[in-house]
C-alpha cells in the first residue's frame, strides 16, 4: 500500500507539472449557511510557536481582500461537505477574497497534484487544504514552505510537524468519540438493555475524523460496558453504509447499537435496520456525527438517539488566521478548536425543529 501510493504520489507531481492547475465547482448546490449554536466551550490548546512566512512587500498590512486562496476541498461526500464548501464559497464572495476552489474528487493524488499547481502559482498567497488522509503531503508542503506560501489546515488534522503549516482549524474528533460513546451508553441504559454489543460505521480509511472519533470512542465506551463487536467504512455515504448494516444484521442480530461516524452512515444503518423489520431507536440505538438537516430528520423521528455536533462554518476562522499569518502573527495556536455539542431525540421534535429552523446545513 505506501510503496504503490509514494509512488502514485510521485507520478502525480510530474503530471502535475505538465497539466498545471485545475479547478471545478464539484460541490452539490450549496445551502445558504447560518452560525451554529454555540453549545459547549473548546478544549485550550496552549499556543505554539508559529514560523511565519517571509515578510511581504515591506510595511504592507495584509486585508481579506488581499487574499488569494487556493482551497483544496476533499470532494462532495455529504452535507456536511456541501456546507463547509458553501461557507467558503459565500465568505469568499462576502468579504472579497480571490479563492480558487478545487475539488479532488475524494483522490489524494488530486490533492496533491493541486497543492503542487498551487505552490507553483504566483497569484496563490495561502493554500489552505481539507486533508483527505492523515499523510501523503510531505512534499508538497515542503514545497510551499520553500516557496514561503502560507498553509492552513481547515477541518481535518494531518501527521506534518506543525512547522509545516501556519495554523488548524477543525474539530476536536477525539472528544466528539467521547461524546458519542456518552450518549450511546444513556441510549443503551435508557432501553434497559442487558447486552451493549455496537456495531461501527466508520468514515473513509485514513480520514483524521474517523481516526479520532473511533478512538474517542473507544476511549469512553468501557466505563459503560459496551463493546463494538464489528466495524467497517462506509465511504461517508448513505447506500454503502447501508449495505454494511445489511451484511452486519445478516452476520448477527445481537446488535444493540449503532456508532456511525456521520449521519449519511447513520441513516443508510436505520434504513437497513427498518428493512430487516427492526425498529431503530427502540431494538437497535443509533448515535450519528455532524448534526446536519438531515440528521435532525432522524433524531425528530427518533430513529437516531443523538446527533454529535460538527461545525462546517469554517471559512470566516480559516481567512481570519491567513490575514493574520501573512502579517506575521506569531500568537495564533497551532490548532483552533471549533465550537460544537450534541442533539439528541430526547430533546423532542417541538424543541428540535425550533433549533433546526435556525440553521441551514
Ligand atoms: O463528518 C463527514 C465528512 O471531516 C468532519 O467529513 C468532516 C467529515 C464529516 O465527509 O460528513
Amino acid at each position: 500500500m505506501m510503496k504503490s501510493r509514494s509512488l502514485r504520489i510521485a507520478l502525480t507531481l510530474s503530471a502535475a507539472a505538465i497539466l498545471a492547475g485545475c479547478s471545478s465547482s464539484g460541490a452539490t448546490t450549496a445551502p445558504v449557511v447560518t452560525a451554529p449554536p454555540v453549545v459547549a466551550s473548546a478544549p485550550v490548546v496552549a499556543s505554539a510557536p508559529v514560523v511565519t512566512p517571509a515578510p511581504s512587500a515591506a510595511g504592507k498590512v495584509f486585508t481579506l481582500k488581499d487574499l488569494t486562496v487556493g482551497f483544496i476541498q476533499t470532494g462532495s461526500e455529504s452535507g456536511w461537505r456541501a456546507a463547509n464548501t458553501a461557507s467558503f464559497k459565500e465568505t469568499a464572495a462576502t468579504e472579497g477574497v480571490t479563492l480558487k476552489f478545487y475539488d479532488a474528487q475524494n483522490k489524494l493524488e488530486n490533492q496533491v497534484s493541486a497543492f503542487h499547481n498551487f505552490v507553483q502559482d504566483p497569484s496563490v498567497n495561502v493554500i489552505v487544504l481539507a486533508a483527505l488522509d492523515v499523510t501523503g503531503y510531505d512534499t508538497v508542503l515542503a514545497e510551499a514552505k520553500a516557496a514561503n506560501k502560507l498553509v492552513v489546515l481547515e477541518d481535518r488534522r494531518i501527521d506534518a510537524d506543525s512547522s509545516m503549516y501556519y495554523t488548524y482549524i477543525g474539530s476536536d474528533f477525539i472528544n466528539e468519540g467521547h461524546e458519542g460513546a456518552k450518549a450511546m451508553c444513556d441510549l443503551l441504559t435508557a432501553a434497559k438493555v442487558t447486552k451493549k454489543n455496537v456495531v461501527e460505521i466508520s468514515g473513509a480509511v485514513g480520514a483524521s475524523a474517523g481516526i479520532d472519533r473511533a478512538k474517542g470512542f473507544r476511549e469512553n465506551m468501557g466505563a459503560c460496558g459496551i463493546t463494538v463487536t464489528a466495524t467497517q467504512t462506509g465511504n461517508w455515504g448513505v447506500p454503502e453504509s447501508k449495505a454494511v448494516m445489511e451484511a452486519f444484521l445478516k452476520k448477527s442480530k445481537d446488535i444493540q447499537g449503532v456508532f456511525a461516524h456521520n449521519d449519511e452512515e447513520a441513516i443508510g444503518a436505520i434504513q437497513a435496520i427498518k428493512e430487516a423489520g427492526l425498529v431503530p431507536g427502540k431494538d437497535i440505538q443509533v448515535v450519528g456525527f455532524d448534526a446536519t438537516a438531515d440528521g435532525f430528520k432522524y433524531l425528530i423521528s427518533g430513529e437516531m438517539g443523538a446527533d454529535i455536533e460538527c461545525n462546517p462554518l469554517l471559512a470566516p476562522q480559516v481567512f481570519d488566521a491567513a490575514v493574520k499569518g501573512l502579517n506575521g502573527d506569531t500568537t495564533v495556536p497551532k490548532w483552533v478548536p471549533s465550537q460544537e455539542g450534541q442533539f439528541f431525540a430526547a430533546q423532542g421534535a417541538d424543541a428540535l425543529n425550533a433549533i433546526l429552523k435556525t440553521r441551514k446545513y
